[in-house]
């Protein structure tokens, strides 16, 4: 089944210079990116990204280390796109606490549990094809992806924005 998947490089990642590495693992999957930008992840964003977390003793921490509080503030954030996406990434991502995790996968590689306990673990990849959606609506407008994946609609609004003085 053809598939799109969130992929965010977090602020640990990036901090380490692994995004190179990162993405060639990536690559190993024939997957296509059909989005990427690199985001500044406020607190609101943070909190909707990881809302079904909410009610987990170490929320507090997640927040703060995907807005990059203890690292750089940033995160690189894709869409990848292909057969089987959401299982080929999170199956090179490897399991959530990288100290389980094997390690020849990128979160084994590459993350480590801090000493109050927060799992550093360098990528998130989306769960499911209802994690995707949401995941991918949160982080990406239409017109920052390249393809179709789910249905738009034009909407007229006249809002203030920034653009370059010249
Ligand atoms: P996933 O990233 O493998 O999908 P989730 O359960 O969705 O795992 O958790 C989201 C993120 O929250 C993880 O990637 C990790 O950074 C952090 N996390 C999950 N479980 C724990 C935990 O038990 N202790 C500390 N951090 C955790
Ligand atoms: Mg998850």
């Amino acid at each position: 089944m053809i598939q799109q998947t969130l992929v965010l490089i977090k602020p640990d990642g990036l901090k380490k210079s692994l995004t190179g590495n990162i993405l060639t693992r990536l690559s190993e999957t024939r997957l296509d990116i059909i989005a990427a930008k690199i985001v500044k992840v406020d607190k609101k964003l943070a909190e909707k990204h990881y809302c079904q977390l909410k009610d987990k003793p170490f929320f507090a921490d997640l927040i703060k280390y995907i807005c990059g509080e203890f690292h750089k503030k940033k995160v690189l954030a894709m869409v990848y796109y292909g057969e089987e996406a959401i299982s080929k990434v999170r199956e090179l991502a490897g399991l959530t606490n990288p100290e389980e995790a094997d390690s020849v996968s990128i979160r084994g590689a590459y993350g480590r549990i801090t000493t109050s306990g927060v799992f550093e673990n360098v990528i998130h990849a989306s769960a499911n094809e209802e994690e995707a959606e949401r995941e991918i609506k949160l982080w990406f407008e239409p017109d920052e992806v390249i393809a179709d994946i789910y249905l738009t609609k034009i909407v007229k609004k006249e809002t203030e924005k920034k653009v370059w003085t010249s």
